[in-house]
């Protein structure tokens, strides 16, 4: 789904921060309220709460990687992650952390949601990637919105979700298939 967001580049609250050479990777933070949040108080074994994401340095770096605000020139509601929701172009359908209340700069890589979930299916980069199948399903098409019974809008998935010019050479050196 193409999304008008509202927002301004990460980089722009983090070279506020002024970053110490050490840092490595950015951690995210949910707020964790059980009241407003009832999943969070779920006893499935699912993710362990509060929700957490996270970015390489030179990732969230990036003038496309977006701190959201807003869509569709209105303020963003709650469900879509308000006050703050990180939008990264590139791994769009994932990393889409919503309803942030912690920033933090590390050296080691943190720990995300779905990768402590499932770390076979889920890796820590998230790229969107038509090359590199999930598991249980290939990832070569997408389903895009609109769409009905009579033209399901079915299309190939771009490497980096079309903005490779942009962004691929942050993964030059690594294998995808492995870094997935
Ligand atoms: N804080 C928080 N962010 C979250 C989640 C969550 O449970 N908590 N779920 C994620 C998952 S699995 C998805 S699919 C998207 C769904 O929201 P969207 O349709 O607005 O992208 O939010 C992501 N961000
Ligand atoms: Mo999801």
């Amino acid at each position: 789904m193409v999304i008008p967001w509202v927002g301004f580049s990460l980089s722009e609250i983090l070279k506020k921060a002024q970053p110490k050479s050490s840092a490595q990777y950015v951690a995210f933070t949910t707020l964790l309220d059980k009241e407003q949040m009832p999943e969070q108080s779920s006893r499935l074994a699912t993710i362990k709460w509060p929700y957490q994401e996270g970015l390489r340095l030179d990732e969230a770096m990036h003038p496309l990687c977006i701190l959201a605000v807003g869509l569709y020139g209105k303020v963003l509601p709650n469900q879509n992650g308000a006050p703050l929701r990180l939008v990264v172009p590139w791994k769009y359908g994932f990393k889409s952390i919503k309803s942030i209340v912690g920033i933090t700069l590390t050296e080691k890589q943190p720990a995300t949601s779905w990768n402590s979930l499932a770390p076979q299916e889920y890796g820590f980069y998230a790229n969107v990637n038509p090359r590199v199948d999930h598991p249980r399903w290939s990832q070569a098409k997408e389903r895009r919105l609109p769409n009905s019974l009579l033209n399901p809008n079915i299309v190939p998935t771009q490497m980096f979700n079309g903005y490779g010019e942009e962004v691929a050479s942050l993964y030059s050196s690594m294998d995808l298939k492995k870094q997935y």
